[in-house]
């Protein structure tokens, strides 16, 4: 399940919609933007629901977030910016802070290149420690279980880290692994 309300500003992917979304992601590596996303326009939001499966808070982080961030020179991070939220039951909401005006972004998503990439590596995308892209943990926001993972577009922030481009979404520790 999937629901969604773009924003303005970037239309790029949103005809592929919501297939380019779903399966693995497509990282870039440490270097290069992947293409494979869709633009979520300045302060768009997208939720994913896991119907069959939730992501639980199991050892470290539970879910990734991949967008198409990518390393531009030494230590720059090309990001665009996101918050996420996550919830059990679609009412009631908890967000990670994302408020940071500069690098590093905190538990913003959209700032750590994505590295797997099945068509071109073997890094597991579920795997919080190799795949890349951002990693977040339910116990961050006291929930034992997810059902729901919402994105949004800092609506604040436009310009070079102006609007989200979202790859993929992958369970780390998932209730039926
Ligand atoms: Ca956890
Ligand atoms: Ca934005």
């Amino acid at each position: 399940m999937i629901s969604y309300r773009f924003g303005p500003g970037q239309p790029f992917g949103q005809d592929k919609f919501p297939g380019i979304a779903f399966g693995p992601p497509k990282g870039g590596g440490c270097c290069g933007g992947s293409t494979d996303v869709v633009s979520i326009g300045n302060g768009g939001t997208v939720t994913f629901g896991f119907s069959g499966n939730l992501v639980v808070d199991g050892p470290g982080p539970d879910f990734i977030v991949f967008e198409n961030a990518f390393q531009s020179g030494a230590t720059t991070v090309f990001a665009e910016l996101a918050t996420i939220e996550v919830s059990q039951d679609g009412v009631d909401w908890r967000a990670f802070p994302c408020t940071a005006m500069e690098a590093p972004w905190g538990s913003c998503a959209g700032w750590h290149p994505v590295l797997a990439n099945p068509d071109k590596n073997s890094i597991d995308p579920t795997d919080p420690t190799v795949a890349g892209g951002d990693a977040f943990d339910l116990a961050d926001v006291d929930l034992d279980f997810a059902r729901y993972v919402r994105i949004t577009d800092r609506v604040d922030l436009a310009g070079p880290t102006g609007i989200f481009d979202l790859d993929a979404v992958a369970i780390a520790n998932a209730s039926c692994p």
